[in-house]
């Protein structure tokens, strides 16, 4: 993907004059930099946005360096074929362009990165989970392989969500001994779409490493993402102990994943236990509202 663009590359990517998008660009419709001799030049996060926010077609993707969604419009559906069904069969037979592509699409067409999370990749995945149970082997190699493939597509669109200046900040991982390394990636991703600045510590965490990372770098809100659960009684004090120190400087903690659920904690002011993207996206948003709207949380 292109790092920064000039405006006859944004007008010649969704098919209109250069002339329009230099006149958008004046009217503060895209933010542009200037090079040192007054030239302006487009930052392809903006311009992604740009597109999303307006429902722009592109027309050439390939100017922006998008050759997934090229490889993707090349391939016709199957007849029938959902959204969903196609993800999962691309996911299933190792189509890595085509899944990056529609992935891709599905958030430039105006999806929102916990809607495709909670939709289409969750399906996919669960569909994967239970092909072990037929295929053995193959299906242990499919569903290896296709965790590989959504974690490409989830860094790409983190690679491509608006920054901010500023912005609130985020922690979080996976506790000890819980392997699944794409639920905590996912929280990662959302909370990057809604404007924050994500430290994804990733699987297989020690609540006493998140607890120092947390007293090192003081986010605003930390996640904890929960597939696993060796010792239950012991996670859950932990759980508590990180709770009271986030709460006493204000922060906010979010439990979930498949297994957060199965946890003794109930959802009370700065602890939210949810079982879905969607349901951290609401709680997001309400801290925004709450704090009269200041951080930069986007639709
Ligand atoms: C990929 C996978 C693996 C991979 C993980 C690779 C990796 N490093 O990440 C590996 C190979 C490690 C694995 C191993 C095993 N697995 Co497995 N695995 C899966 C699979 C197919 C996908 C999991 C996944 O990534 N899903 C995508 C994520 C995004 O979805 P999610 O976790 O549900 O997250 C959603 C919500 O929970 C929520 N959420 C998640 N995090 C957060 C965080 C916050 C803050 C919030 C608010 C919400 C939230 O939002 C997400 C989107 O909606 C599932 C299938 C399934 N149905 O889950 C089986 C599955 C979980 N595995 C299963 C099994 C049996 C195993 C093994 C025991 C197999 C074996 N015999 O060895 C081992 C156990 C591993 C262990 N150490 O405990 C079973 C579990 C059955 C059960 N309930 O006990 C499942 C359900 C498959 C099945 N249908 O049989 N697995």
């Amino acid at each position: 993907m292109k790092a920064i663009l000039s405006p006859r590359e944004l007008a010649e990517a969704i098919g209109v004059s250069e002339s329009s998008i230099k006149r958008w660009a004046d009217d503060g419709l895209v933010r542009v930099t200037r090079t040192a001799g007054g030239h302006r030049r487009i930052p392809v996060r903006e311009a992604l946005r740009f597109v999303r926010d307006t429902r722009a077609e592109l027309v050439r993707p390939d100017v922006l360096g998008l050759t997934e969604i090229e490889v993707l419009r090349r391939r016709r559906p199957a007849a029938g074929d959902s959204g969903d069904d196609q993800l999962f069969r691309f996911l299933r037979d190792g189509a890595g362009a085509e899944a990056r592509g529609l992935v891709l699409s599905m958030y430039l067409e105006g999806g929102s990165v916990a809607e495709i999370v909670d939709g289409p990749l969750r399906q996919a995945m669960d569909r994967l989970g239970e092909l072990w149970h037929d295929r053995g082997d193959e299906g242990i190699f499919w569903e290896h392989r296709a965790t590989d493939l959504c974690i490409q597509c989830l860094n790409q669109l983190r690679a491509i969500v608006p920054l901010e200046p500023g912005a609130p900040t985020a922690l979080g991982g996976a506790p000890g001994g819980d392997p699944y390394l794409l639920p905590s990636l996912a929280a990662a991703t959302v909370l990057e779409s809604l404007g924050y600045e994500a430290t994804n510590l990733g699987p297989d965490t020690p609540l006493a490493t998140l607890s120092a990372a947390c007293d090192q770098e003081r986010p605003d809100l930390v996640w904890l993402s929960v597939s696993v659960v060796r010792e239950p009684g012991r996670l859950e004090r932990d759980i508590r102990s990180l709770l009271e120190r986030l709460s006493a400087r204000g922060a906010s903690l979010v439990v979930g994943g498949s297994q957060g659920s199965s946890l003794e904690l109930r959802s009370h002011g700065s602890l939210l236990v949810g079982r879905s993207m969607a349901e951290l996206e609401a709680f997001v948003k309400g801290l925004a509202s709450s704090r009269n709207g200041s951080a930069p949380v986007r639709a």
